[in-house]
């Protein structure tokens, strides 16, 4: 079983104890152009303790809202938050002005720390939330948090004694629909993550070097690119930019081994991949979307490796089903992960047989707690947190996932999941993205309406439709074909790069 003590700042486990134990020299993390050792982030993240409590007046249990991209600064003020015993609220970079006025206002917002090329955007939210009293600017030469750090006397900080059941992060979900919701984790949260997932799934070494596009403000990219590292003394590896193109300059140049992504990232990379070296790699995961199996199958032809799916949630911090790379099964996302139990429930809540679709519950080390949100009691059911997915469990135990449970499609009487009517588009050459949902149809109920991004150059006309139309019957129950195509540009997605199907289906409806 998992035991941690009662006291505990998670900080102390992540980077003091290498340098208390001698591995204070190993590249804690990497950038495109600067290595900083376990010593020297240990350092950076005292120094922004030191600053958050002698200079901005933090005390334990503040929340500090924090906004950047996934810098080596960005980790280093997280983690110093958390050290010095405060509340991390980690926002997207990409949020506007308009989309950071919720978060400061549920969350009660004093304080952030704000990368210096972010700063219109939080500014102008502060208009809106006066309440917001101080935005400290880092990420530059000179700038205001870099200029205190640098006091003297400012080198050690002495980890707050903080329980192992103090919060230590409110993590946003950035919400395919309604309001985003507030999660609340605990400082032991941190390191289960590492403890169960980590160590039992995904078996990575500290000569592992970690590689991720998600934002830390998605504890997929949090856990992904610093935690699990961290938590093993190994790299994490955190260039200036994320783009496909990008990811793969960095793995070439920084041998990066291990991979958090999305299905659509590993979908574009494919795409660039002529004449790269990607050979450091030797752990690939992906998450945070359904993985089509046309994905899983492109990118071990091409590379080798399998591709590990997972599916984890905000509200669990992390992964709870995946499969250790030995007993992946093809298009199954996996087995419970190790401390974790998931069951196939109906409406009533009651327990269906294998092989039977239905929503998919969860419990484990990791629960769900709302910030102050209603929506708690849906969520949670008798300690089991119950999630939106439609899966079903087949006869040894694998999950298999169907469709988020509002993007099943009922035409003349078929059960239709989108999902996998996607995943047939996409195994056609010319499909590089789409999104399929029901269109209302007064004859059938519901059409299957798909949204197709072509590959540049192809032309959206009659032909292609046909030809996509015919694909699709010609591989899956044709009953499941889509009798709608639209050729579109882009899709639209949530910030942490999410399809935003409700989105698709507005469209639909019009
Ligand atoms: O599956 C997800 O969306 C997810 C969410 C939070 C953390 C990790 C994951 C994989």
């Amino acid at each position: 079983g998992l035991r941690y003590p009662e006291r505990l700042n998670a900080v102390s486990v992540l980077v003091d104890e290498h340098v208390a134990q001698g591995r204070g020299d190993r590249p804690a993390i990497i950038g495109d152009h600067l290595t900083w050792s376990y010593r020297d982030l240990a350092e950076r993240i005292d120094r922004i303790a030191n600053v958050l409590t002698r200079d901005l007046g933090l005390v334990p249990g503040h929340r500090v809202l924090l906004r950047a991209a996934n810098t080596p600064m960005m980790v280093a003020a997280y983690l110093a938050v958390i050290k010095a015993g405060g509340v991390v609220v980690a926002t997207m970079p990409m949020l506007r002005a308009g989309e950071l006025v919720y978060p400061l206002r549920k969350a009660r917002i004093a304080l952030a720390l704000c990368d210096h090329r972010l700063l219109a955007d939080l500014e102008g939210a502060q208009r809106q939330v006066p309440e917001l009293a101080r935005i400290v600017a880092f990420g530059a030469e000179g700038s205001e948090l870099e200029t205190l750090m640098a006091q003297p006397g400012y080198e050690r900080f002495e980890a707050v004694d903080t329980a192992s059941d103090d919060v230590c992060l409110i993590g946003f979900t950035s919400g395919t629909t309604g309001e985003p919701k507030g999660t609340m984790h605990f400082q032991r949260d941190l390191l289960v993550i590492c403890d169960t997932y980590a160590a039992k799934v995904l078996k990575a070494s500290p000569g592992d070097r970690f590689i991720g596009s998600a934002p830390l403000a998605f504890t997929f990219g949090l856990g992904g690119i610093v935690l699990f590292p961290f938590r093993i003394g190994a790299a994490a590896v955190l260039p200036d930019r994320t783009a496909p193109a990008d990811l793969l300059d960095a793995i070439e140049r920084h041998k990066a081994s291990v991979i958090f992504t999305a299905p659509t990232a590993y979908r574009a990379v494919l795409d660039k991949l002529a004449g790269r070296d990607i050979s450091s790699l030797r752990i690939c995961v992906s998450a945070g979307e359904t993985l089509p199996k046309p994905v899983f199958d492109a990118w071990l032809a091409k590379t080798g490796l399998k591709l590990m799916d997972g599916i984890g949630a905000t509200e669990m911090l992390h992964i709870f089903i995946a499969a250790p790379q030995e007993a992946i099964r093809p298009g199954a996302t996996g087995l419970p992960v190790p401390g974790y139990e998931a069951k196939i429930i109906d409406a009533e809540g009651g327990e269906v047989p294998d092989g039977t679709p239905g929503r998919l519950a969860v419990r484990g080390p990791i629960g769900c707690r709302y910030l102050a949100d209603a929506r708690q009691r849906a969520y949670v059911q008798n300690g089991w947190n119950v999630t939106g997915d439609t899966y079903i469990r087949d006869r040894d135990g694998y999950f298999w996932y169907q469709a988020r449970s509002d993007d099943m499609i009922v035409s003349s009487g078929y059960n239709i999941a989108g999902p996998e009517v996607e995943a047939c588009l996409l195994a056609h050459p010319d499909v590089m993205e789409c999104g399929v949902v029901g269109a209302p149809c007064p004859e059938r109920g519901h059409i299957v309406k798909a949204y197709v991004v072509l590959r540049e150059g192809v032309a959206g006309d009659a032909a292609m439709l046909k030809t996509l139309q015919d694909h699709v019957k010609a591989s899956i129950a044709p009953y499941k074909y889509p009798r709608a195509i639209d050729f579109v540009t882009a899709l639209p997605k949530t910030a942490s790069g999410k399809l935003q199907r409700f989105a698709l289906r507005q469209m639909a409806q019009g």
